[in-house]
């Protein structure tokens, strides 16, 4: 194995675990780890057969997929023209209805004019959510009451998505309010076969970042479970996509589902399904990628008993979040039966100020929800990492909250009820 790093990352944990380490460059991202000539250097330079993305920077970066394939290092995911496509969300909504896969009602493809948005927000009913093509992740969204309010908002995304992504397409769905976000881990071979690993939780989050994520998704029928782990499989094969995927949909108050958008990579979130499942997914994509078929039917993956995992940031929630780089000076890692800890700190790490926040992944997997929850309420009384301010506490609060531990919440729960904003 060959890691590259940065200058910022160079007493980063995972450096002593690879074969080999190739520095790309300085601290700031789009000196290092953004700058595809440097990493496909860094490839040449160790002689490896394939580059796996990870989830951050350019993972689904669809050029610099395209760049390794002319370079003939083979690319752990999707072809780069299925990465294209699905990362143009308006695409991906029209080839999610030709699988007969659940969508929000709303324009049938792009909306530019003020009449048109106005007319659909009419036919489907205030609120109305306009969403740029190329946005995702909760970028470029805005909502619409009314139709005063319309005009501005069509006018504002379009303007944030030109500014943002060089192309203000925008298409417009009907506002579900308080939704549930529940995703479906998809994994496809070369070979045409293509198989779900059940659902992830997401619900549980902040300004679209997520804090805990569970699976399976608590209170969800089993109807429900499976009707959406059967379209995310259908999208999938329509995609003609290979490798691992998340297919995202919102649920609502009535347990409809709408498929919203494909990561078209491995995500943060991963573990949770490796847990329940039994299969590890990062070995699967490498396995795939190397041209094997799947080695496992639809009918041997398992969903077996609870697993939740809490996003351990260098954040102060007691300040609005704010990030808290610095030394860690001691840390103390839980363990027992079910618990794991993924991490690339340690004792005397320094938390670097410029990429994201999250130090760790705690994740528990017991045979019930309850369990689960109390298991991870003592692991995270267990942990300990001094020296910067963390996410801990704020995970202890959440997990004693009522609408948490009775598996009601939704997207907006924290921002509504939790946070003194
Ligand atoms: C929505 C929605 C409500 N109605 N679409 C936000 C991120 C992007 N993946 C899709 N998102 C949403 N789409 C309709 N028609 C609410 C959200 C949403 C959300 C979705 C998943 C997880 C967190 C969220 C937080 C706020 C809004």
């Amino acid at each position: 194995s060959v890691v590259i790093f940065s200058e910022a990352d160079r007493g980063s944990a995972y450096l002593e675990l690879a074969d080999e380490a190739i520095c790309v460059g300085p601290a700031k991202s789009t000196d290092s780890y953004l700058k595809i000539d440097r990493v496909i250097s860094a490839a040449e330079v160790g002689n490896v057969e394939a580059i796996h993305p990870g989830y951050g920077f350019l993972s689904e970066n669809a050029h610099f997929n395209d760049v390794c394939r002319s370079c003939n290092i083979d690319f752990i995911g999707p072809s780069p023209e299925a990465m294209e496509m699905l990362g143009d969300k308006n695409l991906a909504r029209d080839l999610a209805k030709s699988a007969n896969v659940p969508v929000v009602p709303g324009s049938d493809g792009l909306v530019s004019e003020e009449a048109d948005a106005l007319k659909v927000a009419r036919e489907i009913g205030f609120p109305v959510l306009i969403k740029a093509s190329a946005g995702g992740g909760g970028k470029g969204m805005r909502v619409a009451a009314n139709d005063l309010s319309l005009q501005s908002a069509l006018q504002q995304a379009r303007n944030e998505a030109e500014a943002a992504f060089g192309n203000a397409d925008c298409f417009i769905e009907k506002y579900i309010e308080r939704p549930r976000h529940v995703e479906v881990q998809v994994l496809a071979d070369n070979h045409g076969n293509v198989v779900h690993l059940w659902e992830r939780d997401c619900s549980t989050q902040r300004r679209h970042q997520k804090l805990i994520e569970e699976s399976p998704a608590p209170n969800l029928p089993e109807e429900t479970r499976n009707a959406m782990c059967d379209a995310a499989v259908r999208l999938i094969k329509a995609a003609n996509y290979a490798n691992a995927a998340t297919v995202e949909f919102i649920v609502d108050q009535e347990n409809n589902f709408y498929f919203i958008e494909v990561n078209a990579r491995i995500q943060v979130e991963h573990p949770v399904t490796e847990m329940v499942t039994g299969i590890d997914l990062i070995q699967a994509q490498i396995r795939v990628a190397a041209g094997e078929q799947l080695w496992f039917q639809q009918s041997d993956v398992p969903q077996r008993g609870c697993a939740m995992e809490c996003r351990i940031n260098a954040e102060n929630p007691a300040r609005n979040f704010q990030p808290s780089a610095g030394r860690i000076d001691s840390m103390y890692v839980p363990g027992g039966p079910g618990v794991r800890f993924d991490s690339h700190a340690h004792a005397g790490y320094a938390v670097p100020p410029y990429y994201d926040s999250m130090i760790a992944k705690l994740i528990v997997h017991r045979s019930t929800r309850e369990e689960t929850i109390k298991c991870m309420a003592r692991a995270l009384a267990e942990l300990r990492v001094e020296g910067i301010s963390t996410t801990v506490p704020f995970h202890q609060q959440l997990l004693s909250d009522s609408t948490f531990s009775e598996g009601r919440m939704d997207t907006t729960y924290v921002e509504r009820n939790l946070l003194g904003e």
